[in-house]
């Protein structure tokens, strides 16, 4: 009934990302021979404001072309969010000055909003509000994507927590593109529970969005270039800190808290101080953790955020401090650690961003023993103990899949069906070993003469999955025995607060429960590598 003009198109996209032609013809896996048929996204009318709704908050946010003098001499072309308080107090929408980030919005829990999104991109585009739990058509869902020149009405109330969210563009297939180019931005919410700790605000709440870039010699960025580029993610020798280069903050002896979101596309960081002084987290994905906990490094892949409680009193004007990533392995094909980072290999030790303590000052506040409160589910609570709800990584030069399968709109497994109201157990399981899937035996040759029988992890890559709509739990982490790249990064995990984004590592299962109330309809879950999710990695959720 469907032409199967979509199968055709979606072949030839893979086999040209791939490069692998006739070769990988003959062993095409089910799923593609599936896809035959699979319905192209249907175009959704446009969404105009609802007239009963009472905005607390209403802003004009715009998505269009720029140009930003990131590193010295010529400006960088830039894609940015730009923003306008139509309502609403001010401090809803600051600026960050010489940036092609979106405004930084913070917002209060209970609020009503009202966004009016409008595209001024050459391109098809749609804002995700990465953390929120919103109503299905609130969400930046690829099925709402607004065309070039046109716009659309989100309206939904904040029922978050507080905590540091993440807004970028969501279209299919585009995605990582459009936040290399420069969208994306950060978003709070505020609510009481945090406002009555008197954590470090103002001037002593730092925002640090962390990227990495890379430019050509006219300071243009440069993108994937090739399919190594997509297959590993994409990868700069710049670490950018809210689109500026080489930050350096001037701060007073004092604590401060700083609130790190990784915006990269594909970069995950081992984060430390650089004077071996231990992490004290306060929060992460989903706000605050019940009490700080300290941590030698923690672990930041893209789309995760981390709270942090940096206490510089005591220390000396003049001194410096370096948030720094440390080495580490096992995040990408050996192959990948050694060629990918353009540069500034991932995995190995490099500056983030340095605070210089320049002004001296007598009192500070102190970290609580307890700062919050939230529910905690069990085991008990979630409708299928016995049965988790499978997210399954497939790495293949063919395609990213979960569940077997490349993202295609209308394509909801079984096991995907989940019902509304209900918490559930989700297993995502990482076997490794990319030699292992999609039948390639003819990629065995062509890899440099690696064999999946060298060990999985020896192919395979870390996955930080994000799944949309609630935060979830983590419950547990089977690690991989006897894994030496694994021993590299296991002590940066925390796994003790709210989460929507985890990072799985080769040879790993991670057991997670999850609430999937209030709203029915598609929710995506993905990976966040970036390039990953362009790639097919990633499948929605029918909630009904
Ligand atoms: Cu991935």
């Amino acid at each position: 009934m469907f032409a199967n003009s979509y199968g055709d198109k979606s072949r030839r996209r893979f086999l040209t990302q791939t490069g692998l032609g006739l070769l990988a013809y003959a062993g095409l896996p089910g799923w593609l021979q599936a896809m035959e048929g699979m319905p192209e996204m249907p175009k959704m009318p446009e969404r105009r404001a609802d007239p009963t709704f009472k905005a607390d908050v209403e802003i004009e946010l715009r998505c269009q072309p720029g140009s930003v003098a990131i590193m010295v001499g010529e400006p960088t072309r830039v894609w940015q969010y730009s923003a306008h308080l139509l309502h609403g107090s001010a401090g809803t929408v600051t600026e960050i000055p010489s940036s092609y980030l979106g405004p930084i919005i913070r917002l209060h829990q209970g609020q009503k909003v009202r966004i009016h999104l409008y595209n001024g991109l050459p391109e098809t585009s749609i804002t995700h509000w990465h953390g929120l739990h919103v109503p299905a058509d609130m969400d930046g869902h690829p099925l709402y994507a607004v065309a070039s020149g046109e716009k659309r009405v989100y309206e939904f109330e904040v029922v978050n927590r507080a905590g540091l969210n993440i807004y970028h563009p969501h279209p299919h297939e585009t995605t990582a593109k459009q936040v290399y180019y420069g969208l994306a931005g950060a978003l709070f919410v505020h609510d009481d529970e945090e406002a009555a700790l008197g954590l470090p605000s103002g001037a002593y709440e730092l925002p640090l969005v962390i990227q990495d870039r890379l430019f050509d010699a006219q300071n243009q960025l440069i993108y994937v270039r090739n399919r190594h580029d997509r297959m590993a993610g994409f990868y700069g020798d710049r670490i950018l800190v809210n689109g500026w280069a080489d930050l350096q903050v001037d701060v007073d002896s004092r604590a401060y808290r700083l609130r790190l979101l990784n915006g990269s596309t594909a970069r995950i960081y081992k984060l430390a101080w650089d004077d071996g002084t231990p992490l004290t987290v306060l929060g992460v994905d989903g706000g605050l953790l019940e009490r700080p906990e300290t941590k030698p490094y923690v672990m930041l892949a893209p789309g995760e955020r981390l709270d942090v409680w940096a206490d510089f009193s005591g220390r000396a004007v003049g001194t410096e401090l370096t948030m720094v990533s440390l080495p580490f392995s096992g995040v990408l094909p050996m192959m990948g650690m050694m060629m990918q980072g353009n540069g500034l290999p991932v995995g190995s030790h490099y500056p983030v961003f340095t605070f210089k303590i320049t002004r001296k000052v007598s009192d500070s506040p102190k970290l609580p023993a307890i700062l919050s409160h939230f529910k905690r589910y069990t085991l008990q609570d979630t409708a299928n103990p016995e049965k988790p709800v499978p997210i399954a990584i497939g790495e293949s030069p063919m395609a990213m899949t979960l569940n077997g399968r490349p993202y295609a709109y209308n394509d909801v497994l079984p096991s995907e069906r989940i019902p509304v109201n209900t918490v559930q157990l989700l297993e995502i399981s990482h076997e490794g070993g990319m030699m292992g899937h999609g039948g390639m035996g003819g990629m065995r040759h062509g890899m440099g003469g690696m064999r999946g029988g060298m060990g999985g992890g020896m192919m395979s890559m870390a996955h930080p999955i994000h799944l949309h709509g609630q935060q979830f739990q983590i419950l547990s982490r089977t690690a991989p025995a006897h894994d030496e790249a694994y021993a590299s990064v296991r002590d940066g995990f925390i796994d003790s607060g709210l989460k929507d984004t985890v990072l799985v590592m080769p040879g790993e299962t991670v057991r997670i429960i999850k609430p999937f109330q209030d709203f029915k309809g598609l929710f995506m879950y993905h990976c966040h590598n970036l390039e990953h999710e362009d790639m097919g990695m990633m499948r929605d959720f029918l909630v009904e």
